[in-house]
């Protein structure tokens, strides 16, 4: 039976739904609750209706504005035309308007597709058609980028993207500001999803040629959600600093901007991650807790301008997303007088976290233990079969708020996930008696700059639409800073380009800048395995400190 039909009419088409046997059990457990996001949103105005939910620069919103301007705009979106279960694109900064656009879409029954600031036209493009959204909500600029033209040409392609909404000067699109309405009442739309049903698209890193789409429903991340603030003891008095995107699912559930909606808290928006701008921040606000990927708490660490701030007020530092060196760990709770909490987490679902009663050795050597009784954890071989207790092996894990399949990507879901329904995380992973997973390395073929997510397969098909490129790798290198950066291997035709006319080449084809290979080894031929796969492992192994990596090219 395909997703479509076992959906019914009103489920979205290319969601996999959870078995119903398991449906049943996580609701009986009380994971899900039944309850939308906005709906909770709500609950949460009139119970904190005067606490301070959100600060973005200079505005400082109350529960209740933050509610009424997510009521008004969602009106607006109404208006111009969004329904229920359309697709929106909501590609913005750290800014205020992310957290009403995204609450607003849930009270009109319409599924934001978080993308990332740095996506260019070749990601946007492929959400939008993938997705056929009807809409996207962006900036006017940014870091030097025009959101605005790149929504010109990606109308001129896509006929399903009837409408643009911008924060800042518009231009001929729909001004952002302009959409504020007569609010809408408080309540679910009557036509809308009920909370069972997909609530929006969050992005994968993926491993294969294009980022996948995961579709999360209300029950599944409220239930991440809370458990979240749960496990990391969140109160109203509770300050979090969103360093991060806010549209990675790090620093909106885990628990993130939502966690601390939940425990009514209030959420301080960064518009930069850099040192500087975060310390300020934490000494304005009081900030209690943030979230940082383990390049930013190395560059936190380093900052001189560590001392010039007071950071009294911070109680924990949360750092994931990407392996975290030991000796970075250690200096944490020391340099920042707070705890460490490590974070090992995944937008399609299972997170990890250390726990604050564990003992130093697992804060520093874990990655931490799963949320829920109910997340199923198999550590297993190339084979399939269960490794011996203590042994590293690959991650599969099946639980609550673990998707059963991308959306609409049926040919790879069978690879990604057991018959069975585990998700093969493409993590390698040992368990620790205490049941804390320490992450030893991944199987699959991604590079993970500074936690930023590159598919090999993405750039490497880029490379290869250049009429001089012949064969392509990209590998990690290893990098003091990021942790890991990207090195294309290539095998050029006559006449040859230098290796910077192949990076500009990939930007220009509308990529994200930090997909971009920072560097670029032009070799006579890649190495293969047996079975004639290119040997990554060998191309990594000349990237290692110290190893000749021309010199070892074979000719
Ligand atoms: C988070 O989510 P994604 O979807 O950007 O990336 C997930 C992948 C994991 O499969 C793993 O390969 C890597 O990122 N990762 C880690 C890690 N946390 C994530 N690798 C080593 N150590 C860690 N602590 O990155 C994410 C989502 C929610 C919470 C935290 C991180």
């Amino acid at each position: 039976m395909s997703a479509a039909s076992e959906n019914g009419p009103d489920r979205l088409d290319g969601f996999v739904p959870w078995p119903a046997e398991f449906a049943r059990r996580y609701r009986e457990r009380g994971h899900w609750a039944g309850i939308g996001l906005y709906t909770r949103l709500a609950q949460l105005a009139a119970q904190h209706s005067g606490r301070t939910a959100l600060v973005c620069g200079d505005r400082r919103w109350s529960y209740a504005e933050f509610d009424r301007r997510v009521r008004a705009f969602a009106a607006g979106l109404r208006r111009v035309g969004i329904a229920a279960r359309d697709r929106v694109v909501l590609q913005l900064p750290n800014l205020a308007e992310h957290y009403v656009a995204c609450y607003a879409l849930f009270r009109v029954g319409a599924l934001p597709v978080f993308a990332l600031p740095a996506h260019r036209r070749a990601e946007i493009g492929y959400f939008v058609g993938h997705a056929q959204a009807r809409a996207a909500i962006v900036a006017d600029r940014e870091a030097g980028f025009d959101y605005r033209a790149m929504l010109r040409e990606l109308q001129a392609e896509h006929a399903c993207l009837e409408s643009a909404i911008v924060v800042g000067d518009a231009q001929e699109f729909h001004a952002f500001d302009a959409l504020y309405d007569e609010p809408l009442p408080a309540g679910e739309p009557v036509d809308g999803p009920d909370a069972g049903e997909v609530a929006f698209l969050q992005l994968s890193g993926g491993s294969t040629g294009v980022p996948k789409l995961i579709p999360r429903t209300h029950d599944d991340y409220l239930y991440s959600v809370r458990a979240s603030a749960r496990i990391c003891g969140l109160d109203p008095h509770c300050v979090y600093l969103c360093a991060l995107p806010a549209a990675h699912n790090f620093p909106m559930s885990s628990p993130g901007a939502l966690g601390v909606f939940d425990a009514g808290g209030c959420v301080v928006l960064a518009r930069r991650p850099e040192a500087d701008a975060c310390f300020e921040l934490i000494q304005r606000e009081r900030v209690t807790l943030t979230a940082v990927v383990p390049a930013l708490a190395l560059a936190w660490l380093e900052s001189a301008a560590r001392r010039r701030y007071d950071l009294s007020s911070l109680r924990t530092i949360q750092i994931g997303g990407a392996h975290l060196a030991g000796e970075v760990a250690r200096r944490v709770p020391e340099a920042f007088g707070c705890r460490l909490q490590q974070v090992f987490g995944m937008a399609e679902g299972l997170v990890n976290y250390t726990r604050d009663d564990d003992p130093a050795e697992l804060v520093l050597g874990s990655q931490g233990r799963p949320i829920s009784d109910d997340d199923e954890i198999r550590i297993v071989d190339d084979e399939d079969v269960e490794v011996a207790e203590g042994e590293v092996g690959h991650l599969l894990t099946r639980g609550p708020y673990t998707i059963r399949g991308y959306y609409k990507a049926e040919a790879h879901n069978a690879r990604a996930f057991t018959v069975d329904g585990f998700y093969r995380t493409g993590d390698r992973v040992r368990r620790l008696p205490s049941g804390h997973l320490v992450v030893e390395g991944r199987a699959k073929d991604l590079v993970n700059r500074g936690g930023e997510k590159i598919a090999a397969e993405e750039v490497e098909s880029h490379l290869l639409a250049h009429p001089a490129v012949f064969d392509a790798a990209l590998v990690a290198m290893p990098d003091r800073w990021l942790g890991e950066k990207s090195c294309a291997f290539v095998v050029l035709r006559e006449p040859a380009p230098a290796p910077r006319e192949l990076q500009r080449f990939v930007r220009e084809r509308g990529v994200a800048a930090y997909k971009v290979p920072d560097r670029i080894e032009v070799v006579a031929q890649l190495p293969r395995t047996a079975v004639g796969k290119i040997d990554k492992k060998a191309l990594r192994a000349r990237l290692a400190p110290g190893a000749p990596v021309s010199a070892a090219a074979p000719t």
